[in-house]
């Protein structure tokens, strides 16, 4: 089963983000420095669920206003529960850890809005779900894996 790294994996989600070329390159740099090199990559059924949970975003929002509101930031075990409440189904803590490494900026171990719902693009919050799913799952992960392959 082919997987992609974790910087593959960022690299898939910052396409869905408003984060800028300047700062593109300092969250790809996080984790590649929050990686180890033999870590095991994520597959297409782990992508393949997170894309769900792209795809409800804006549901996603709503479960975590309380939080939002009060400017709470949110644990990985908050992170988890919102995302279950959300699509039904729990995101594996391996893609829920990689999440945490790429837009926790200040490392304090919690997700804040502007780390994380702030910069993610408000199309997603509104329509073009149609043409999203496909982009989400076959297409782009395997364009990643097809790179990834080549450079070997
Ligand atoms: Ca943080």
């Amino acid at each position: 089963m082919p997987t992609i790294s974790p910087v593959d994996f960022a690299r898939l989600i910052l396409r869905y983000t408003i984060v800028n070329t300047d700062d593109y390159y300092k969250y790809i740099q996080r984790v590649q420095e929050r990686s180890r090199s033999d870590e095991k990559g994520v597959s297409l059924e782990q992508w393949a669920k997170f894309s769900i949970f792209l795809n409800n975003l804006e549901e996603f929002t709503t479960a975590v206003r309380l939080y939002t509101n009060a400017d709470i930031p949110v644990s990985p075990e908050e992170f988890t529960r919102a995302v279950e409440s959300t699509i039904g189904q729990r995101l594996d803590p391996v893609i829920v850890n990689l999440i945490f490494r790429i837009f926790d900026a200040n490392n304090d171990g919690t997700l804040s809005y502007s780390e994380f719902l702030a910069v993610m693009n408000d199309r997603l919050h509104r329509g073009l779900r149609g043409r999203l799913e496909k982009q989400y799952t076959w297409k782009a992960f395997k364009s990643c894996v097809v790179n990834e392959i080549t450079r070997f």
